[in-house]
């Protein structure tokens, strides 16, 4: 009996390093699968200048540069609305822009192309740039950091820029989107987690029992 006792303490144990190497793995994982989520189509409603791919083509103008550059999307009025489709859902964690620096920005989302919920502003009052093109980031690790466009993660497929408000002179150079596929049918890291604690106390059950 001895014998055994000892083998099911080397299985706990065991069983408690899987434990914590798990949750270590699923903490490393969640906080390095945000990457550039590349769209599969970029669309936009009304009439703009230049090609709807210079927003998703990874380029972002220098900051200062003109509005009307060959490297942006630019438009007058407010009918004008961008979007982006992912191909699929993700967790959204982050967005990068570069819009033109003294305009209103909404930014939206939608899972289904219908549905739209806004995701956050962007005032003219926000980012650094007195004049063109300003990029903002809502990621704190950041350097072009604004904490007003900052937002909690959302799971979407769908993601739209459009004007509301400035000089009536817009302008989009990049509309970068930040995140992770959500999993597939594979149980959640709390599930997971879960599991492995069940797995561990009936073991702790079973080795009680023995012990009588
Ligand atoms: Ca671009
Ligand atoms: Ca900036
Ligand atoms: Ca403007």
């Amino acid at each position: 009996m001895l014998k055994v006792r000892k083998t099911f303490k080397q299985i706990l144990t065991h069983m408690k390093k899987t434990l914590l190497t798990l949750v270590a793995a699923i903490g490393f994982a969640s906080l390095s699968q945000a990457v550039v989520i590349n769209p599969v189509s970029a669309n936009g409603t009304g009439s703009y200048n230049n090609s709807i791919g210079l927003i998703s083509d990874g380029v972002i103008p220098s900051e200062g540069t003109a509005w009307t550059a060959s490297t942006n999307v630019y438009w007058t009025g407010t009918a004008v609305k961008l979007t982006v489709d992912l191909g699929a859902l993700y967790t959204v964690t982050d967005i990068l822009v570069s819009v033109d620096n003294n305009d209103n920005y909404a930014i939206t989302y939608s899972a289904d192309n219908i549905n739209w919920l806004s995701l956050t502003t962007i005032l003219s009052g926000h980012g650094e740039t007195g004049w063109g093109m300003d990029t903002m980031s809502s990621d704190s690790t950041h350097p072009e950091y604004v904490a007003g466009i900052d937002f909690s993660s959302v799971n979407a497929q769908y993601l739209a820029i459009q004007a509301t408000g400035g000089d009536n002179y817009y302008s989009v150079g990049e509309f970068q989107i930040h995140g992770y596929r959500d999993t597939q049918g594979v149980p959640d890291s709390g599930s997971t987690a879960l599991l492995t604690l069940v797995g561990i106390a009936s073991l702790v059950g079973l080795r009680k029992r023995l012990n009588k």
